[in-house]
C-alpha cells in the first residue's frame, strides 16, 4: 500500500501504520485523514492481519492535532463539514473497527491527535508523551469526538478540566487518569505495542469483533449494551471459530484461528 502520508508495513498478523509527517509533528490534514481510512479498509478485509497498531513518525510528536494551516479560514458550513466528515470517516470508524487499533502514542497527542488516541481501542504511550485538547486556545472545542471520549475514559469532572483550560498532561497523569493503559520508556513503545497485539491476534478473530461492539453499545445513545451481548454471544455460537475454540480446549491444544 502507497501514500503520500502514511507507512504501511504487515508483519506476524500485525499492521503498523505510521502517520509520516514529521515536519508537521504528524498534523492531520484532509488526505491524511482519507489514507488512513483508506488504509484501515483494506486491512480490514485482509485475514492475515489481526491488529493495527497506529502511531507517528519520529520521537516528538504522535499527532499533534488537526492541521490548523488547512482549516484557519474557515467558515461555520465547512467547520461542521470538517468536523462530521473526519468523524465519520475516520474516528467513529476506528472506535467500531472490526479488529484492534493499538495507538502507540509516541509523543504529542494534542486536539485531533489525542481523540485519534482515544477513538483506538488501546493506548500505550512512551514516557515523553503529552496529551491535552488545547482547542479553546485557538476559539475551537474539540470536534472530532474530544469531548464525548475524553469524558468517558477519565470521568466528566476530569475531561472538563483538561478541555476547559487546555492544560497537557503528562504520560504518568494520562495513565493515572486511566486515559491511557500503559507508560513505557520510548525506545520499548513499539515492542511493548507489539507484545500486547501478538495475545489479541491468538484469538478468535470474531469474537474480538463481537467484543467490539458489545463494549461500544455501551456508550451509544439508544442503544441497549446489555441486549446487543447477548445478541453477539449468541452468534459466537454459530462460528467456526467457536467450534476450533472449544475443540482445542477438549483436545488439551492451543486453538488456530
Ligand atoms: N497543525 C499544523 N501544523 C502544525 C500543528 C498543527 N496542529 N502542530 C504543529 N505544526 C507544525 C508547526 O506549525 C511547525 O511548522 P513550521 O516549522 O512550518 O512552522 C512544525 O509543526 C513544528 O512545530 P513547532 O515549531 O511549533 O514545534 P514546538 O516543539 O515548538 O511545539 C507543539 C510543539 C507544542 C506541539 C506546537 O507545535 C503546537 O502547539 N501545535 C499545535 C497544537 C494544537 O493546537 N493542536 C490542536 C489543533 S486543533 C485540532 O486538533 C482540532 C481537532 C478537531 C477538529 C475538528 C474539525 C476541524
Amino acid at each position: 500500500m502507497e501514500f503520500n502520508n502514511l507507512l504501511v508495513a504487515i508483519e506476524d498478523k500485525i499492521a503498523q501504520i505510521t502517520i509520516n509527517r514529521p515536519k508537521q509533528l504528524n498534523a492531520l490534514n484532509k488526505e491524511t485523514i482519507a489514507e488512513l481510512h483508506e488504509a484501515l479498509k483494506a486491512l480490514s478485509s485482509n485475514e492475515e492481519v489481526r491488529v493495527v497498531l497506529l502511531t507517528g513518525s519520529g520521537e516528538k510528536s504522535f499527532v499533534a492535532g488537526a492541521d490548523i494551516k488547512e482549516f484557519a479560514d474557515f467558515g461555520v458550513n465547512e467547520g461542521t463539514e470538517l468536523a462530521a466528515k473526519g468523524q465519520e470517516s475516520l474516528f467513529d470508524y476506528i472506535e467500531n473497527y472490526c479488529k484492534p487499533v493499538i495507538a502507540a502514542v509516541n509523543g504529542f497527542a494534542l486536539g485531533g491527535g489525542l481523540e485519534l488516541a482515544m477513538a483506538c481501542q488501546v493506548r500505550i504511550a512512551s514516557d515523553n508523551a503529552k496529551l491535552g485538547l488545547p482547542e479553546v486556545t485557538l476559539g475551537l472545542i474539540p470536534g472530532y469526538g474530544g469531548t464525548q471520549r475524553l469524558a468517558q475514559l477519565v470521568g466528566k469532572g476530569r475531561a472538563m478540566e483538561m478541555i476547559l483550560s487546555a492544560q497537557m498532561i503528562k504520560a504518568d497523569r494520562a495513565y493515572e487518569m486511566g486515559l491511557v493503559n500503559h507508560v513505557v520508556p520510548q525506545e520499548e513503545l513499539l515492542a511493548s505495542c507489539q507484545s500486547l497485539a501478538s495475545k489479541m491476534a491468538l484469538n478468535s478473530p470474531n469474537a474480538i469483533h463481537a467484543a467490539i461492539k458489545s463494549v461500544n453499545a455501551g456508550f451509544k445513545e439508544g442503544m441497549d449494551g446489555y441486549k446487543v451481548e447477548i445478541e453477539e454471544f449468541g452468534k459466537c455460537f454459530g462460528t467456526a471459530d467457536f467450534v476450533e475454540g472449544t475443540t482445542a480446549f477438549m483436545e488439551k491444544r492451543k486453538p488456530q484461528f
